[in-house]
């Protein structure tokens, strides 16, 4: 789908934005160990992805900027007759010029020395230097650690985001990419709609979701598949999937086939007897309505702050109403989120230098995923779609995965 040209076009961008004397270092995923010598299944870093085209891993991408003049370079490992019998050949070094377009590609034993050469010239390193979770020993911390460690003449780090706001507004191709996703997700819904009964376990509605995935290709999900009946869908990401489904209960499903590294990130809410009842069809019918309320709002120029604002107003009302809260302000207890993220690469995909209050901009895409989770009556609701800003407005890329209690209804037969 990605041609050359793409890799090459978003490269120029970047290095044309990075500051004169710094390099940029893009580490492609390493393998991951899940015990002894099995590895989980491979998933490429984004950006890298983004920049090179490249599922491989043991690559590194390399930009540098010095003197006012770019370059690129791509490491890679050598081919080996021994590893090449257990897991298959390597890109080698034409096929990794043919797609990434990069014409210094070299082999990793290569890199320290080429690094040395840089850092005498450029003292400013782009890196990836998001942490997530909260300890000192998290991943992108020791790589940083241990890159200043060996090359003493770095002395400032600036994250790969300052340049990379390309990301954030999607290309024609990269929205096909999307779209395809959400139809995988949309076969893997509907699937879940049909196959779900009571006193089934979640994981077996994951199995039906995740069979869905795997028959049109998806290996991995985009991220790991949430199925939540009652009370469990008021853990926003609920991992456990292992209590039995009640007749009486609702099921949230927020699940996300990926396409070459794009994700689609759809949730469903949806009676396990198939057949919305009482409270529970009260609460669904009022959060639908304000979910296309919110994505009606969607348009160039509006800030994600102020549709969170937005949502926080109409699901304070929709509260006050069904009289869980007595002051509209205080929906947190029951919304505690905020009502959408980026889409693209990662789930939640990069913002840049982007931030809640900049105005959206043609070709971003994010969600709409208002929810309420109310405890003491077990019951947990969300409904998300995947929304593309357009020129006035807004598509609804996810419009056909069903969504109104009547289709569900029915497909589910009740
Ligand atoms: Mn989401």
């Amino acid at each position: 789908m990605f041609k050359k040209m793409d890799f090459i076009k978003r490269r120029k961008h970047i290095l044309k934005k990075m500051d004169n004397n710094s390099i940029m270092i893009i580490k492609a995923n390493p393998i991951l160990y899940k015990n002894g010598d099995t590895e989980f299944l491979h998933k490429q870093d984004s950006s890298f992805y983004y920049l090179t085209g490249i599922n491989e891993n043991d690559c590194t991408l390399i930009l540098t900027k010095i003197a006012n003049k770019t370059k690129e370079y791509f490491f890679t490992k050598k081919n080996d007759k021994h590893i090449e019998i257990w897991v298959g050949k390597r890109k080698e070094i034409d096929e990794l010029k043919d797609i990434t377009g990069i014409e210094r590609i070299l082999y990793n034993k290569q890199i320290d020395d080429c690094i040395k050469a840089f850092i005498r010239s450029a003292s400013l390193l782009y890196y990836d230097s998001k942490s997530y979770g909260h300890s000192k020993f998290n991943r992108k911390t020791l790589e940083i650690n241990e890159l200043k460690k060996q090359y003493p003449g770095i002395c400032c780090v600036k994250n790969i985001n300052n340049v990379l706001d390309l990301r954030i507004v999607k290309s024609n191709n990269e929205i096909k990419c999307i779209e395809k996703a959400i139809d995988i997700t949309r076969d893997a819904v509907i699937r879940a709609y049909k196959y779900s009964k009571p006193g089934m376990f979640e994981y077996e509605i994951r199995a039906e979701i995740e069979y869905a995935f795997g028959k049109r290709g998806t290996a991995i999900p985009g991220f790991p598949t949430i199925v939540a009946a009652g009370k469990n869908a008021t853990i926003l990401h609920y991992v456990s999937l292992d209590k039995k489904v009640k007749k009486d209960e609702l099921v949230l499903i927020d699940i996300g086939a990926d396409y070459m590294n794009y994700s689609a990130d759809i949730s469903r809410t949806y009676p396990a007897s198939g057949k919305f009842i009482g409270r529970q069809k009260n609460l669904y019918s009022a959060l639908l309505d304000i979910q296309k309320k919110l994505i009606d709002y969607v348009k160039p120029g509006i800030s994600m702050i102020k549709i969170n604002k937005q949502t926080g107003t109409l699901i304070g009302k929709m509260l006050k109403t069904f009289k869980y809260i007595k002051n509209e302000s205080d929906y947190i207890k029951y919304y505690p989120h905020g009502v959408g993220h980026m889409l693209g690469l990662d789930t939640h995909d990069t913002y840049g230098t982007y931030t809640n209050k900049s105005p959206l901009k043609k070709g971003m895409v994010i969600t709409i995923e208002p929810g309420v989770y109310i405890k003491e009556h077990n019951i947990g609701i969300r409904i998300e779609d995947d929304i593309l800003v357009t020129d006035k407005g807004r598509k609804n890329l996810s419009i056909s995965i069903p969504k109104e209690i009547k289709e569900i209804e029915k497909i589910m037969g009740a």
